[in-house]
């Protein structure tokens, strides 16, 4: 099939599953076409089947609000005409799927009466925060509405835009995943660990795009708790509005040479796999795609019980779960792991046969296939 991926290029969540698919797909021989306006943050080194095209906004003085999502119209035009793609794939409602409408009105209008379907795929904040705002609510209904097929990450995001949105279409719950080959505790980052823990302490990992909805304060004050008794390394991966704050938090504490700033990172696999623990402590999350990363590097997540995390982490067995902002419980359980090698171990095993057993690409990819299948024989 000849796909065109639309998603927000920049540091997210919704971004690097985009960017995964497209990957994976154009390694089982489709051909992936992206359009955005950056290259996608994980889309680096030239890759077979795989093109990205830029779209250009133009700045006239008149639009103080530049008009991306007509640019992005156009542009999903003109790819999809020029390169006969078979459809659009769109990872974010907010504006991607209204942009894919104009694009497939566009095309169905034009001299050839083309058809070029769209599947919206629902990943978290388009449907929990933004789509909730009044003044894009009714478009970002209309647009998942539109839509030729729709995807969502979890059960709980597909039943919660169900019941808020009222939306009729089926939605169909496909996981994230990950490439479990790629993701792996190799061998080699046992020695690796010394380059952060030269003394041999525990390493904590968090990683996200340090937005508020990630807590990120929480895990400041929850590896001061785990630091007063484990000596212990924090890496902190990805950047982002409230990095300053998790700065000063760590200065005023008096830990911030054990609290380590690894800024965005390119190839994240490689400083999951040096870590014990995973701490995600957020308000909110439809998935929890960074906890799945951890897990199938053998990281232990510890994590809240919000959204669709439940639906990958198995309290007690392959992470822990806790309330937002019950930071004495997750240090509680960040304890009881580093303090006990057998239980650290046997949870971590459990953690890897979970992304590997319900969340790897190879059985993920295939049910976005079949999903393509089916929705081009319905537009057919
Ligand atoms: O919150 C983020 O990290 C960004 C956001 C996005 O859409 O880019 O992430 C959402 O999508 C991820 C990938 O599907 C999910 O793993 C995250 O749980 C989800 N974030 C929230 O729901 C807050």
């Amino acid at each position: 099939m000849k796909i065109g991926i639309t998603c927000y290029p920049t540091y997210g969540g919704s971004g690097v599953v985009a960017t995964e698919l497209g990957l994976e797909l154009a390694q089982r021989g489709h051909e992936i076409h992206f359009i955005s306006y950056a290259q996608p943050i994980r889309l680096t080194g030239p890759h077979p089947n795989i093109h990205y095209h830029e779209v250009e906004v133009s700045r006239y003085p008149l639009f103080d609000y530049p008009p991306y999502d007509l640019a992005l119209a156009t542009r999903m035009a003109e790819v999809s005409e020029l390169y006969e793609l078979d459809l659009l794939h769109v990872h974010y409602a907010i504006p991607h799927s209204v942009s894919a409408m104009l694009a497939r009105q566009m095309l169905a209008a034009g001299p050839k009466h083309r058809k070029l379907p769209f599947v919206t795929t629902l990943h978290g904040t388009d449907i929990t925060l933004v789509g909730q705002d009044r003044s894009y609510l009714p478009i970002t209904r209309y647009s998942i509405e539109q839509s030729d097929g729709v995807t969502a990450i979890s059960e709980y995001l597909r039943e919660r835009t169900v019941r808020e949105f009222e939306i009729k279409n089926n939605i169909q719950v496909i996981y994230n995943f990950v490439n479990c080959d790629v993701y792996v505790r190799d061998p080699e980052a046992a020695k690796r660990r010394s380059e952060y823990a030269p003394r041999g302490e525990r390493i904590l990992v968090h990683l996200s795009n340090f937005r508020p909805v990630k807590r990120i304060t929480d895990t400041i004050e929850i590896f001061d708790r785990v630091r007063k008794k484990v000596p212990s390394k924090l890496l902190l991966i990805g950047d982002g509005p409230d990095r300053s704050r998790a700065e000063w938090l760590a200065v005023q504490k008096g830990i911030h040479n054990d609290v380590l700033f690894l800024g965005k990172q390119d190839q994240v696999h490689e400083k999951l796999a040096l870590a014990d623990v995973m701490l995600l402590p957020s308000e909110l999350e439809s998935f929890g795609l960074a906890a799945l990363e951890g897990m199938a590097c053998e990281v232990v997540p510890i994590a809240t019980r919000v959204g669709g995390v439940p639906e990958v982490i198995e309290h007690g067995k392959s992470g822990y779960l806790a309330d937002v902002g019950d930071v004495e419980t997750m240090a509680r359980y960040a304890l009881e792991l580093l303090t006990d090698n057998n239980r650290l171990r046997e949870m971590s095993q459990a953690a890897r046969l979970v992304s590997k057993s319900r969340f790897c690409s190879s059985e993920i990819i295939p049910q976005y296939e079949d999903f393509y299948r089916r929705v081009l024989a319905r537009s057919s």
